[in-house]
C-alpha cells in the first residue's frame, strides 16, 4: 500500500463510497440469500450507468443542509429531505420514509410525524444510518461528537432506538476510518469495540458483538457466516453490522469490500454503500476504480460536496486569521 491518504482523499473517498457502492449494489437489492460472485461480476462489467438511489439522494440533502447551516439544524434538514424527495420521489424511498416525508411536504411537523411512523414505534429501517456520512466529515474526530450529531441527524425520519443507533455506529465507524492510518494493518478488534462502545447497551450494539469472533479472526469470515449472524435486511440492526462486518473483512480493498458487500444479499445497496463509505474513508479516492466512479451518478457532485467539507475543516484548523 502507498501512502496514507490526505484528508481531502478521504473525504471523498467516504462519499464517492457511498454512491458508488448504492449504485453497484442497487439492481440486486431485494436479493434472496447470497449473491453468486459471477451476479456480482457482470454488474462490474456491464457498460450501462450507475444510477443512485434514496441512500445517496439522502446523502446528499444532509451534506447540503449541513453546508449551508454550518451545523445540524434538524428543521432545515427536514425541508431537505422533502426538496430532494419532492424532485424525485421514484429514487426507491422505503415506504415509510416516503410516506413521512409526503406529510411533511403537506406542512406535518417532523418531530411528531416521524415518532408516530409504524403505530407509534418510529421506523427501525436503515433509512438514517445510509445517509449518516456527511456527519463524520462535519463532526471532525470527536467521537462523542459524531454520536449526538448522528442521533439529532437520525430522529428526523427515524425515531426507533435500533435506528438511531444504526446512525451512530454507521457515523462512528465512518469518523475511526477517516483518522485510521491506511498503512500497515488495521486493529479491527479495537476498531469494532470503539463501534459499540459509541452506540451503548441495546440491540443495535447486541448486533455487532454478534460478528465480533468472525471480523477479529485471522481468515476472512465467508458471507456465508456473516449472513447468517447479522442478517441482511433493511431493518437497521441487521443491515448496519452487515455493512460494517464487510468492511471489516477487506480492510485494505476498497473493491474486496464492496464485491463482498454486494455478495451478502438482502439489501445490497444499502450494506454495499455503507461499507464502501467506511472503506472510502480509510483508503482515499485513489482506491476507487476510475471504471466504477466514471458509471455512476453524480460522482462529480459527490466529490464536490467531499471537497467543501475539506475546506471547511482545514479553515477550522487554520483558525481565525487574527
Ligand atoms: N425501499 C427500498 N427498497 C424497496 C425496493 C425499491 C425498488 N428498487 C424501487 O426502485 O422501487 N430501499 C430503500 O429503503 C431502505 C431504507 O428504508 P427506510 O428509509 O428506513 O424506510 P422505512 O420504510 O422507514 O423502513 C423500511 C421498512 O422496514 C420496516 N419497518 C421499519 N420500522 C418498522 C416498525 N417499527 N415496525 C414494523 N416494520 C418496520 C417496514 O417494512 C419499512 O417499510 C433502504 O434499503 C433503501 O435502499
Ligand atoms: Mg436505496
Ligand atoms: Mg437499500
Amino acid at each position: 500500500m502507498g501512502s496514507s491518504p490526505d484528508q481531502r482523499s478521504r473525504f471523498r473517498g467516504a462519499l464517492l463510497g457511498v454512491v458508488v457502492g448504492d449504485a453497484l449494489g442497487a439492481p440486486l437489492e431485494g436479493h434472496p440469500g447470497l449473491v453468486p460472485a459471477e451476479r456480482v461480476r457482470a454488474l462490474e462489467e456491464d457498460h450501462v450507468d450507475l444510477l443512485y438511489t434514496d441512500d445517496t439522494a439522502m446523502t446528499i440533502a444532509l451534506a447540503e443542509s449541513l453546508l449551508e447551516r454550518g451545523e445540524l439544524d434538524q428543521d432545515h434538514l427536514a425541508t431537505c429531505f422533502v426538496a430532494h424527495y419532492r424532485r424525485q420521489p421514484d429514487r426507491g424511498y422505503g415506504p415509510g420514509t416516503a410516506r413521512l416525508l409526503s406529510e411533511l411536504a403537506g406542512g406535518a411537523a417532523w418531530g411528531p410525524a416521524a415518532a408516530s411512523q409504524f403505530g407509534g414505534q418510529g421506523s427501525f429501517g436503515n433509512g438514517a444510518a445510509m445517509r449518516v456520512a456527511p456527519v463524520a466529515l462535519h463532526a471532525g474526530g470527536d467521537l462523542s461528537r459524531v454520536g449526538d450529531l448522528a442521533r439529532r441527524s437520525a430522529v428526523v425520519t427515524h425515531t426507533h432506538p435500533a435506528a438511531v443507533d444504526g446512525a451512530v455506529a454507521q457515523a462512528t465507524a465512518i469518523a475511526l476510518a477517516l483518522r485510521a492510518p491506511a498503512a500497515g494493518p488495521l486493529d479491527r478488534s479495537a476498531f469494532l469495540a470503539a463501534v459499540v462502545a459509541a452506540v451503548g447497551d441495546g440491540e443495535m450494539a447486541d448486533a455487532l458483538r454478534s460478528v465480533s469472533d468472525l471480523v477479529e479472526s485471522d481468515e476472512r469470515p465467508s458471507p456465508t457466516a456473516v449472513a447468517a449472524r447479522t442478517g441482511t435486511g433493511v431493518a437497521a440492526s441487521e443491515s448496519v453490522p452487515a455493512a460494517i462486518a464487510a468492511s471489516l473483512a477487506w480492510p485494505d480493498s476498497f473493491v474486496g469490500t464492496v464485491r463482498y458487500a454486494i455478495s451478502l444479499g438482502g439489501d445490497t445497496d444499502t450494506i454495499a454503500s455503507m461499507a464502501a463509505a467506511v472503506a472510502g474513508a480509510r483508503l482515499g479516492e485513489d482506491a476507487v476504480p476510475a471504471r466504477w466512479r466514471e458509471r455512476t451518478e453524480a460522482a462529480p457532485l459527490l466529490v464536490e460536496l467531499a471537497d467543501r467539507f475539506a475546506e471547511g475543516a482545514g479553515a477550522r484548523r487554520a483558525g481565525p486569521a487574527n
